[in-house]
């Protein structure tokens, strides 16, 4: 039970477990991890496909040719996909300020190299989704950034990508990645409304869609389960990044289900397309960091845990839905009105105004929500 397969859709990030445990107060705790080593463990642990940045993967030329001979042949062996590729724009000092953003027009023209270079890899090793998340994208003082002319070269960027994969025939589109804070002060596209706003501004919009992050959004305070419902409805849920957080602090990236366990039960209902929504279809994608007090056994039993915890809360969800107690509860709390439209087909605005309103009697109705909250829980908390 709650032991995944290939058709579970799981996927993580080369630099997941494969973080060294290096952050603002402290060096690397644990080794350097092989990617073919990675892709073999997360096989084994029942993970359907890898995503990677290109500096995780292939961070110098001289041994570029002999990794990803390595590496391919690892995915053959074990029927591990590449789902999903990205660009390192932020980890070396050139991008200190930003990639395509940077006040500094030569890191621009480098950044946009550097990602064309590996969108040509993540073509090859069959990705279709290349993410792109502007953590420098920003600054810490109010006249250092031009923020107009920061997202023209944004869109600028964008635009310039989506002509080349079009160009060359690439079945791959964009997923933006919004943070509001960290690593820098404030950066750009701050949460999935503001990305969404941002790619209708876009030359190709229909190729451009969101890779939202837990822990990002709730940074932010936001709810997660309400930003990717709304980013479904627009048809831009193009990825996802599964992990934990304990509300607004620095970005914690805990596994999936540790940190607010209510907002993941929500989300994962909400990406099974709970209610009248659309269900999310792409791959349950884990970015989340092996907390630093653990070894490389840690490590595993972390990345076992992200999709064992998904699949419990899946469970959870869909008994949630299927509880009769639930149906009624649901239909007493009207939430299957909502899906009626408030004027009926061809109603004239005259019908409305003039039939008989009684607002006293529908404010002095109770909604009973707090009975289906509570269903919920005691589902979460497996009482039920
Ligand atoms: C940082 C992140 C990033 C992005 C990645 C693109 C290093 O908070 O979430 O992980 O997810 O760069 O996928
Ligand atoms: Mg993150
Ligand atoms: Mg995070
Ligand atoms: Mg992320």
């Amino acid at each position: 039970r709650f032991t995944p397969s290939k058709d579970d859709k799981f996927s993580f990030g080369l630099w997941t477990v494969g973080w060294q445990g290096v952050d603002v107060f402290g060096g690397p705790v644990r080794p350097l991890l092989d990617p073919v080593e990675a892709v073999h463990r997360l096989a084994e642990l029942g993970a359907a496909a890898v995503t990677f940045h290109d500096d995780d993967l292939v961070p110098d030329d001289a041994t570029r040719d002999a990794t990803l001979e390595r590496f391919k042949k690892a995915l053959a062996e074990t029927g591990v996909g590449v789902e999903m590729a990205t660009t390192n724009l932020f980890g070396a000092p050139v991008f200190r300020d930003g990639g395509f953003t940077a006040n500094d027009r030569a890191v621009r023209r480098y950044a946009i190299a550097k990602v064309l270079r590996n969108i040509d890899l993540a073509a090859e090793l069959g990705a279709k989704t290349y993410v792109l998340w502007g953590g420098r994208e920003g600054a810490e003082s109010g006249g250092t950034k031009d923020v107009a002319a920061a997202l023209d070269r944004y869109k600028e960027a964008l635009d310039v990508l989506c002509a080349y994969v079009r160009d060359k025939g690439y079945d791959i589109r964009f997923a933006l990645e919004p943070k509001p804070n960290e690593p820098r002060g404030d950066i750009l596209l701050p949460t999935i409304g503001h990305a969404i706003a941002f790619i209708d501004e876009l030359e190709e919009p229909d190729r451009v869609g969101l890779n939202p992050e837990v822990g990002h959004e709730e940074m932010a305070g936001l709810n997660f389960a309400h930003g990717i419902a709304q980013a479904l409805w627009h048809g831009k849920l193009f990825h996802v990044d599964l992990n934990g957080q304990h509300g607004p602090r620095f970005d914690q990236d805990l596994r999936f289900g540790a940190g607010n366990l209510r907002g993941a039960f929500w989300t994962v209902d909400t990406l099974l397309g709970a209610g009248t929504g659309k269900a999310y279809d792409g791959y349950l994608h884990f970015d989340y960091k092996p907390p630093r007090t653990e070894d490389m056994d840690g490590v595993w039993e972390t990345a076992r845990a992200c999709m064992r915890n998904y699949l419990i809360l899946k469970e959870k969800a869909q008994a949630f839905r299927a509880d009769p107690e639930v149906v009624e509860a649901l239909e007493a709390a009207r939430v299957g009105e909502l899906a009626v439209p408030t004027l009926a087909e061809g109603e004239s605005l005259d019908a409305l105004r003039t039939e008989a309103h009684d607002p006293e009697t529908l404010g002095a109705r109770g909604l009973q929500f707090e009975r289906l909250d509570q269903l919920a829980m005691e589902h979460l908390l497996g009482v039920r």
